[in-house]
This record gives C-alpha cells, structure tokens and sequence, in this order.
C-alpha cells in the first residue's frame, strides 16, 4: 500500500517512522511519502490560507497550493504503478472512522491524505478530486482537533495493522473488540498476567483453573459488565439473536432487560427501570 500525507506539519508525521507502521514500512508493506503542502506556494511567506468568503472567524486553506500539491502527488504515484488512489480527509465533519472503514481502506492500494489547519479547505479542492477518485470525510470522534494531522496517524495505525504481514500471528486481530465478527461487538474485558499475586491482589480463580468452557464463560460475562458500564448504545442495538441464555441472565444480573417495543424502535434491550448496576 502506498500513503501519501500532504501537510504544513511534515514533522507531526514522524511517528510513522517508527513502531508498528515503521515496521510495515521496513518489511515492505508500506510506502509511505509525506509531502510539504508549502513546497507549491509561490509568495515570500508561502501562503496556505485566507479569510472566508461571507465573513466568520479563522482562515480557510487556498485551492492553488492544494491543487498543485494533489496534482504533483498523484503524477507521482501513477507513474509509480501504485494504482487507483483514494482521498483521505479528516475533518470533524466527516463520516465516523469506525474499524468497518479502516477494513475497507486496508482493501486500496492507495491512500491520499489531506489533514488541514484552520478552518479546514476551500470546498472547491474537495469537489474538483471528488470527480477524479473516491473522497472519504471522515472524523476518528466528537471533539475537535487543530488540525487533521494527529487523525492521519490514528487512520494510519488503524489500516496498517490489518495489511497482511504487518502483524505477527501472536497479535493477531480476529478478537479486537470492533473487528466485525468478534465477540457480537462487545468490549474486551480484564486480562492479567504473571506474577499471580501483587499487593495482595490475587488473579480470578477462574482463569487459573484451566476450565476452558468455564473461562470463556467468564470472558463474555466480563465483556457483557463492561460493555454494558461504558458502552451501551452496543447493549441498545443488539437484536434478540445476539444473546444465548447465558448472556441473558448475566444482562438480568447487570440490570438490563429486553425492551418489549424493541421491534418498533430497533432498541432491543433496555435498562431495567429502578435497577442499579
Ligand atoms: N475528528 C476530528 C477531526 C478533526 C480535525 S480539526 C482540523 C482537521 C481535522 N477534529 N476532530
């Protein structure tokens, strides 16, 4: 996969020399090139920004250096053979960055990404490439960054790790809490390890009894606490078939009940009103 990032931060970008998406770069499943977005300005003070039309506070990024810039990036990478790219642009307006999304990304073999300061860029730059590749707006969450470079390496990370090779079979990715398939989208619960003793807090007894029906019973009933504790909206849009016996009486224990209009509301667990958990 090739990863062009075109910024006013070329230094921001420096994590993806190292760690997990280093690695990747070193064993070739990786091309990374990051670009500074001031390499097409033309003034004395390499001028990215400009005030709004209609008014309102902040700059907004200039079409000239953005065009140029994607142009010349692209020229690159054809000529390169990296194939069809796609348009990265992290803004909190964007779709949610969900791991379904990174899944789809980790699927192109390349990416172009546009994090932008200020006020975000002249609508027009998205709309001229959007006629030329696939654009995704995407936004890693509800609350507001300075700039788009810190979501380009959350993306990055996210999509690396699911390149085949990148991850050793050891951390393998089939149970992430998230990926589609694990555990009906609950959280992970607790794990621990060696020493089984440490300031007088003991291991659960279970994970050393070597009951594996027993342990994995435990797991999901964990998750299910925790799920419920810090992710309910997780709990709320399970359908009826998500949950075996078991699951049921511990979302009993944890104060959750099947919501009887959950079929005209597409909620189908509930809060057991007057239960505390
Ligand atoms: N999710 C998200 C993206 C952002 C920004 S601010 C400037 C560019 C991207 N904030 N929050």
């Amino acid at each position: 996969m090739r990863l062009d990032v075109v910024t006013i931060f070329p230094e921001y970008l420096e994590p993806l020399n190292v760690s997990l998406v280093g690695k990747a770069r070193a064993r070739g499943r990786l091309d990374v090139h990051v670009h500074d977005l001031r390499q097409w300005t033309y003034d004395r003070h390499n001028t990215v920004d400009d005030t709004p039309y209609g008014g309102g506070p902040g700059m907004v990024m200039k079409t000239e250096p953005w065009g140029d810039a994607l142009d010349s990036v692209l020229a690159d990478g054809y000529e390169a053979g990296a194939g069809e790219p796609a348009l990265i642009v992290p803004t909190p307006s964007g779709r949610p960055f969900t791991q379904d999304v990174a899944v789809q990304l980790s699927e192109r073999p390349w990416l172009i990404f546009t994090p932008a300061r200020y006020e975000g860029i002249d609508r027009r730059v998205v709309d001229e490439y959007a006629t030329r590749m696939p654009v995704n707006e995407v936004s890693i969450g509800d609350y507001v960054l300075a700039g788009g470079e810190a979501a380009v390496l959350v993306v990055t990370e996210a999509v690396a790790r699911l390149l085949p090779g990148v991850l050793g079979n050891a951390e393998s990715h089939r149970d992430d809490s998230f990926a589609p398939g694990a555990m009906a989208n609950l959280l992970e619960g607790p794990v621990y390890t060696k020493p089984p003793a440490w300031r007088g807090r003991d291991i659960p007894d279970v994970l050393l009894s070597g009951h594996h029906g027993k342990i994995a019973r435990w797991r999901r009933d964990e998750a299910l606490r925790r799920t419920t504790a810090n992710r309910p909206d997780l709990i709320e849009r399970c359908g009826p078939e998500a949950f075996d016996k078991k699951d049921r009486e511990m979302l009993s224990i944890l104060g959750w009940e099947p919501d009887p209009e959950g079929a005209l509301h597409g909620r189908f667990w509930r809060r057991t009103p007057g239960v505390e958990q």
